[in-house]
């Protein structure tokens, strides 16, 4: 056995060198598939039945039978972290519609496939959640539920990647993407939280955002702690004008923004609600999840 990493795919462990897919797969051909972000903490995996609740979702949308069930693909999940070690690492789960012919049509690909990367994280900057990041507002917007509706969590992600790109044009890491109204949707691949007179604003992920698995924990931590809450359609002028401002994301955890389009948030550092909650959110991913 070689020492490299163990990716699953369809079934089997194969050494990273060895797990290729066809170009034919229409996952690479016209970015046909779905995908979760998923993250091991402390031996566990958290939130892991929500993520593939949300991945039999985004598949039920795109008329992408799972041959697999939940229990199935949770064990193969598991297993690919026991067999690389990794227990605390980044679980990137990957369903394509399988390898087809040349042309849209999904009827030539009879069998989705199955991909499971579990390494370790590649942790942002420190800094970032000690003193804050400075984002913008880009102008692709986020695709509205009547284009592709933006819970579905597929393989297309160039609309994001533009929005990214555009917030490194302008010095940024992230950014705020509105959606086809010009309401404030979320960033390239974390929801937005704002804290206004006391009160937690995030915008209903009905129109313009993915229903993210770590908003909601953001959510249960509200109320844990007694923070008022309101999903709310949000402009750019709500975010200019709060007090507080913080994203959540798998990846990125619970990060402060200090500030937004040239517009000091608060008094330019980490509010303290932001701080109360990422540090319940360290709390809770420390404790919580389904066990390797
Ligand atoms: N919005 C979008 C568009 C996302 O892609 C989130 C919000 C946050 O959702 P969760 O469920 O993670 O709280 C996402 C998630 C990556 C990466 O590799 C991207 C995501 C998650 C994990 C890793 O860039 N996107």
């Amino acid at each position: 056995m070689s020492n490299e990493l163990k990716i699953y795919l369809d079934g089997q462990l194969v050494d990273k060198s060895d797990a290729k897919i066809s170009v034919f797969d229409h996952g690479l051909l016209y970015g046909d598939g779905v995908f979760e972000g998923i993250r091991v903490y402390n031996s566990c995996v958290f939130k892991l039945d929500e993520h593939l609740e949300r991945l039999e979702y985004s598949a039920k949308a795109l008329m992408l039978d799972l041959p697999w069930s939940r229990q199935e693909i949770s064990d193969a999940v598991c297993e690919t972290c026991r067999v690389n070690g990794i227990t605390d690492g980044y679980i990137r789960l990957i369903v394509t519609r399988g390898v087809g012919s040349l042309g849209l049509s999904p009827r030539s690909c009879p069998n989705p496939s199955i991909i499971i990367i579990a390494d370790r994280i590649q942790l942002y900057p420190h800094e970032y959640y000690e003193k804050g990041l400075k984002i913008i507002t880009v102008p692709t917007r986020r695709s509205g539920p009547a284009v592709l509706p933006p819970m579905i969590k597929s393989l297309n992600y160039v609309n994001n990647i533009l929005a990214k790109m555009e917030a490194h044009q302008g010095g940024c890491e992230e950014a705020i993407m509105l959606d086809e109204g010009g309401y404030v949707a979320e960033c390239t691949g974390d929801n937005i939280f704002l804290m206004h007179k006391g009160v937690l604003l995030t915008p209903p992920p009905s129109t313009g955002a993915l229903k993210g698995i770590t908003r909601q924990v953001a959510i249960d931590i509200a109320e844990e702690l007694g923070v008022p809450l309101e999903e709310k359609t949000l402009t750019r002028y709500d975010v200019w004008i709060a007090d507080e401002c913080f994203l959540t994301g798998t990846a990125a955890e619970v990060v402060p923004v200090i500030e937004v389009d040239g517009r000091t948030i608060g008094n330019g550092v980490p509010g303290e609600t932001t701080k109360a909650f990422l540090k319940r959110f360290l709390e809770k991913v420390s404790v919580e999840g389904t066990m390797l």
